[in-house]
């Protein structure tokens, strides 16, 4: 398979420094070689521009978002990337920054295919909007805006209005969500494996009942966005929202296994690792880890 690289140095999305070092860093401890040795011909289109703000820009005409306007500017650049690459027969692998980039690299799927699914796999909802962040930070939003909700000049990235049905959109490793998104799950019956779920009926149960609806739905293309904070910080530490009590790094690798086998996953972020909150780069070596194991899958 053709695999292209592409780098997103982005940290506005998080408001807080070390995760835009992380494309750089896992490049440096190989990770274009380590996808070749899977077979794969694979392609570093480098990182993506990421325009320099200052603290002026951080809350522009009024808005509680914070550095939306940068924020945009680079999903939609990503956007196109993401849209390229699969037209041009490759896989995009995703690489952040900041979750925050879900919102380009969701949306050129979405451009690509007529109808497809998103399986987010993280510790967080990411479906606040503008009037229920407690934090002004859009990492926190790129899913709720991916579905039409929230600030429209998120919505409207890339192309107007919603990208995804949210039928279509599948949580998972969920265990900190904020008031309004718990709302916003109930009023739209977001599909939502919590950590609680996962621990009473196992990751494989998870993972067939989200085959089963893909399959039931008739969903053909999933994108899949993974947040390093779903694994429990005992083993993912870098990373700047830690919630305790995540995934085990072997729950993590069933659950791909049992996703990648239905062939239906089109396209990849990996975001949120921060080297500079790491231990001994331990979560930059899992990250390393996750790469190898799917990339050996795809
Ligand atoms: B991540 C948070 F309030 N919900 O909106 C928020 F807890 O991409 C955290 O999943 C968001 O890491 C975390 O700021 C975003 C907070
Ligand atoms: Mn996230
Ligand atoms: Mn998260
Ligand atoms: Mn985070």
């Amino acid at each position: 398979m053709k695999i292209n690289v592409i780098g997103v140095p982005l940290n506005l999305g998080c408001d807080r420094e070390g995760v835009e070092r992380a494309p750089n860093h896992l490049r440096e401890r190989g990770l274009m070689k380590l996808i070749r040795k899977n077979g794969h011909r694979a392609f570093d289109l480098g990182n993506l521009y990421v325009p320099p703000v200052s603290e002026a820009d951080k809350f522009v005409r009024g808005q509680s978002l914070k550095y939306l306007d940068a924020i945009v500017e680079v999903n939609n650049n990503l956007a196109e990337l993401v849209y390229d690459t699969l037209g041009g027969g490759a896989f995009p692998l995703v690489i952040g920054g900041d979750h925050s980039l879900g919102l380009g690299s969701a949306s050129g799927v979405g451009k690509s295919f007529d109808d497809f699914g998103i399986i987010w796999l993280d510790a967080h909802g990411d479906i606040n909007t503008s009037e229920t962040s407690p934090s002004g930070n859009i990492h926190g939003m790129p899913l709720s805006a991916l579905m039409g909700m929230g600030s429209e000049e998120l919505v409207n990235i890339y192309a107007p209005g919603n990208k995804v049905n949210p039928q279509n959109v599948f949580l998972v490793g969920t265990r900190s969500l904020d008031e309004g998104e718990q709302a916003l799950i109930e009023r739209e019956q977001l599909s939502v494996y919590t950590m609680d779920t996962i621990r009473l009926k196992g990751i494989g149960f998870v993972a067939e009942d989200i085959k089963r609806k893909l399959k039931e739905r008739k969903i053909r293309n999933v994108h899949f966005s993974i947040d390093v904070d779903s694994i429990d910080p005992r083993f993912a530490p870098g990373t700047g929202t830690r919630v305790c009590e995540g995934l085990m790094p072997d729950e993590f690798k069933d659950f791909v296994e049992h996703i990648l086998s239905t062939n239906l996953i089109k396209s990849m972020d990996l975001v949120e690792l921060n080297p500079e909150l790491d231990v001994n780069d331990q979560t930059t070596n899992l990250c390393l880890d996750i790469i190898d194991y799917i990339t050996a899958r795809l």
